[in-house]
Order: C-alpha cells, then sequence, then structure tokens
C-alpha cells in the first residue's frame, strides 16, 4: 500500500467531475486500499479519490469513533438514491481545505447505491455522521467542496485560510521542520 498526497484548494483538480468506474478491477482495488491508508494517515474519516488527483468516482470512508473498531468502507460509483427531507446540521472539515471547519445543512439520511471492492452491487441506508460523510465526498466526485455549501463571504474567507494554513505547512508538517532542524 501507498501514502498518497493530498491536493488542497484551490487546486483545480478539485473542482472537476470524476469519470465513472467501468470495472472494479485490480487497480481500481489498489486506489481504494491506498486511499484507506491515506485517510487513516492524515487522519480523517473519508477520502475522495479527486483529492489525490485521481478523476474517478471512487470514495471510502470510515466513521468509527475513537476507541471503536475500524470499519473502513471502499465505493465505486456512489450514487444518492434517496435523501431525507429531514435535514441535520454537522460541522464539517475538510483534508483538502486544511484546518477549517464550518457548519453545512445536508439532509439527515440518504440511501447510496454502490459497488464494493469486489465489484458487488450494494446499497447502504444512512444517518448520523456516515450520512454526512458520505455526502461530502460523493461532493467530491462532482467538484463540490463543502464551502460551497457556505455564503460566499465565508467560502471566501475559509479559502484563503486554507491557502495559509498550506503555506505554512499545517498540522502535516514535515519531521524536524517546525524547529528548522531537519536530521
Ligand atoms: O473528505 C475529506 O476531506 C475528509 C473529511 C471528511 C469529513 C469530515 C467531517 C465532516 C464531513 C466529512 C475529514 O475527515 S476532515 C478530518 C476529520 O473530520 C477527522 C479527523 C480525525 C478524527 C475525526 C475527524
Ligand atoms: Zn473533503
Amino acid at each position: 500500500m501507498a501514502l498518497l498526497p493530498i491536493l488542497t484548494a484551490p487546486d483545480p483538480r478539485l473542482k472537476r467531475k470524476a469519470l465513472p468506474v467501468e470495472r472494479v478491477d485490480a487497480a481500481v482495488v489498489r486506489l481504494m486500499n491506498d486511499m484507506v491508508e491515506t485517510m487513516y494517515a492524515a487522519p480523517g474519516i473519508g477520502l475522495a479519490a479527486p483529492q489525490v488527483g485521481v478523476l474517478k468516482r471512487v470514495i471510502v470512508v470510515d466513521p468509527a469513533r475513537e476507541g471503536e473498531a475500524p470499519r473502513p468502507m471502499r465505493l465505486a460509483n456512489p450514487e444518492i438514491l434517496w435523501a431525507s427531507e429531514e435535514t441535520k446540521p454537522y460541522e464539517e472539515g475538510c483534508l483538502s481545505v486544511p484546518e477549517q471547519y464550518d457548519t453545512v445543512v445536508r439532509p439527515a439520511q440518504v440511501k447510496v447505491a454502490y459497488l464494493d471492492e469486489t465489484g458487488t452491487a450494494r446499497e447502504i441506508e444512512a444517518d448520523g455522521l456516515l450520512a454526512v460523510v458520505l455526502q461530502h465526498e460523493i461532493d467530491h466526485l462532482n467538484g463540490t467542496l463543502f464551502v460551497d455549501h457556505l455564503s460566499a463571504l465565508k467560502r471566501g474567507m475559509l479559502l484563503r485560510r486554507a491557502k495559509k494554513a498550506t503555506r505554512s505547512g499545517g498540522p502535516r508538517r514535515a519531521a524536524g521542520e517546525e524547529t528548522g532542524v531537519v536530521a
């Protein structure tokens, strides 16, 4: 498995629509596994292929809370079949908009169709954090960032701050960078 570099806004690849996977072949499974490893290392609870520069409709999520056993899900061609009228606010973050968080209001429950890592067609009904993360990751496949759900004023502010955080190295600084001492 491999750790993949995560793109940050305003990289134009984050604004493009990803293409469906034709078949869940070995290359797609490898991408899914690399994305799971990258998500855990970040750390994050979701990741979409465009965030690692791959314009394919592949996402991984793991909404397990701290202390719970990991339960990563690998999804190709995820599609929202149904979304509830009931909505819920949740304070979201994004590995591609480093160190920025704001409240997004989304449908509280969704039903999602997808292909799993064996190519089997599945459906899942999700609520709570899983519903939020699935919607956030599927947005990435359509070139939408969580800040696109906010006012233009907030979006501009968060993107400016994210750019600064990226320039200063954010939480994913290389070893020794904080002190200026690199072995
Ligand atoms: O898509 C991404 O950039 C990943 C993102 C997913 C997400 C988080 C919160 C709400 C909606 C979608 C993240 O994982 S940001 C990091 C994060 O939330 C987190 C990291 C470690 C432990 C718990 C949460
Ligand atoms: Zn994100």
